[in-house]
């Protein structure tokens, strides 16, 4: 049996926790997010957004949203850009360690479309504004992850 998520994400519920620090940014990464969740099946009443003050508290929402059953995935955007200050890399360690603890702890896939880059520059080049949008590549994280889980439960589709 070989197990692979699909993208079709027709009837997933999914829940965006976005990060309010470097809005400009964020709100691009959430529009990627959800663009890229609507090419790919679900409806906008199936898609939840959460705005937290910065990427610090992006995991703890999303294990509120997690816990709560309703989803059956997190997708998680913030952008974490280097200053002169050494708060850059504990931010940046606490976002992207607590979404990837919230996914283990719950069971719920978390997709971390949070960046962490030396300038506003390479962050605009990462929010589509650019370049490729990694909020919409997380979205799509999400959603083949929760497929993929839906296959491995014997509950969904999956190639053999
Ligand atoms: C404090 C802070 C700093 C210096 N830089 C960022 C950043 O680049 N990106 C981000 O999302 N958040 C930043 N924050 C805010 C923290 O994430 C957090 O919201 C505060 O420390 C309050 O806990």
């Amino acid at each position: 049996m070989i197990y692979e998520g699909t993208t079709g994400g027709e009837g997933l519920r999914i829940a965006i926790v976005v990060a309010r620090w470097n809005a400009l940014i964020t709100r691009a990464l959430l529009d990627g997010a959800q663009e890229a969740l609507r090419r790919h099946g679900v409806r906008d009443d199936d898609i939840d957004v959460a705005w937290v003050p910065g990427s610090f508290e992006v995991p703890t929402a999303a294990r509120w949203l997690a816990e709560t059953g309703r989803y059956d995935a997190i997708v998680c955007l913030g952008a974490v850009i280097r200053g002169a200050t050494p708060h850059f890399d504990y931010i940046a360690a606490a976002a992207m360690g607590g979404v990837a603890d919230v996914a283990r702890a719950t069971g719920i896939p978390a997709a971390a479309g949070i960046l962490t880059t030396d300038s506003t520059e390479q962050a605009l080049e990462r929010a589509g504004i650019k370049g490729g949008n990694k909020g919409a590549e997380a979205a799509l994280a999400a959603v083949e992850m929760a497929m993929l889980k839906k296959g491995v439960a014997g509950k969904g589709r999956s190639p053999t």
